[in-house]
């Protein structure tokens, strides 16, 4: 299989706890390359935005005041299979759900403050890398 990119976000209950080096190791442990990145305060369009899908849920307002309340890390991620390995490495939303050694397992706070986002599919992979990166941003 070709390399693949996939979109990632440190979110701010990891930034807040000085976690982003132990996440990125994770990630790169797990075959994938960090091939972008950047420290950014979501503005809240930016967050609205970026979880449009999620706007009928009951979570979306507190998502996005949890999303705006500190720094993320936004990062374009390479490797093989990089959308699913990804979202392996990171486990399930809900840490109680998450696997042993993922870093949701391993850092998230609770089901809203757990640590990271992946995209989950090619689609949002494209769209969510064009939302936060030019092109000679990524270097691969
Ligand atoms: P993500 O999009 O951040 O990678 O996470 P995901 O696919 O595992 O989860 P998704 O269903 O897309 O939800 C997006 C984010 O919303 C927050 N959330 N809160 N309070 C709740 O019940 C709840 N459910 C989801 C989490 O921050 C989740 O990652
Ligand atoms: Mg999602």
């Amino acid at each position: 299989m070709a390399l693949e990119r996939t979109f990632s976000i440190i979110k701010p209950d990891a930034t807040r706890r000085n976690l982003t080096g132990q996440i990125i190791a994770k990630l790169e442990d797990g075959g994938l390359r960090v091939v972008a990145q950047k420290r950014i305060r979501l503005s809240e369009d930016q967050a609205k935005s970026f979880y449009a899908v999620h706007k009928e849920r009951p979570f979306y307002s507190d998502l996005v005041s949890f999303m705006t309340s500190g720094p993320v890390v936004v990062q374009v991620l390479e490797g093989e299979n990089a959308i699913s390995r990804n979202r392996e490495i990171m486990g399930a939303t809900n840490p109680s759900e998450a696997a042993p050694g993922t870093i949701r397992a391993e850092f998230a706070e609770n089901i809203e403050a757990n640590s990271v986002h992946g995209s989950d599919g090619p689609d949002t992979a494209a769209e969510e890398i064009k939302f936060f990166f030019t092109d000679d941003e990524i270097v691969g």
